[in-house]
């Protein structure tokens, strides 16, 4: 079955509380299975100023959903949660992004895999490597040499 990875984010009301029921959520997701969720992280917000600091985690899952359909669901749970799109970049009460589907390498109006800025983002790779030890991304090689890279970018483990 494809192997997929999600990244959660939040930073709009309590968001620690946010990431802990979308986890729960998508423990539920139709025709997938939860495999494991990272620890949560407190990170400096990236590419934003004069944002509040985020929670971040990654989870990984097996699905029998296309990487639409799966993408479909993240949409609905963002929504579900009340997700609103002011302006982009908008603070967040949840972000869901698909990270990676299987080694699928995909360019379509609504759906970029890898994910095209993840490789840059502490706050993606150090949870996804935290769970995925030996995660490669497609066309950019190992996430563990890309985390080096971004040592600068201010993250904390949250003691759970
Ligand atoms: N999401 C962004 C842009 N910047 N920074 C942090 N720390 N965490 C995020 O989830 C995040 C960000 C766009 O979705
Ligand atoms: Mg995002
Ligand atoms: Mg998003």
């Amino acid at each position: 079955m494809p192997l997929v990875y999600v990244a959660l984010g939040s930073n709009l009301a309590d968001p620690a509380a946010q990431i802990r029921a979308a986890l729960e959520k998508l423990a539920r997701l139709p025709h997938s299975r939860l495999l494991r969720a990272s620890s949560l992280y407190r990170t400096a917000p990236v590419g934003i100023h004069g944002q509040p600091d985020f929670i971040n985690a990654v989870a990984a899952f097996e699905t029998m959903l296309s990487p639409e359909a799966f993408l479909a669901t993240l949409f609905a749970i963002e929504a579900e949660f009340g997700r609103r799109r002011d302006f982009p970049l908008a603070p967040r009460i949840l972000d869901l992004d698909l990270l990676l589907y299987d080694t699928q390498t995909i360019n379509s109006p609504r759906l970029v895999l890898p994910h095209p800025r993840m490789h840059l983002r502490r706050f993606v790779l150090e949870p996804l490597v935290d769970i995925s030890n030996d995660c490669d991304i497609p066309g950019r090689g190992s996430a563990a040499a890309w985390l080096a890279a971004v040592s600068l970018q201010r993250i904390d483990k949250l003691v759970s």
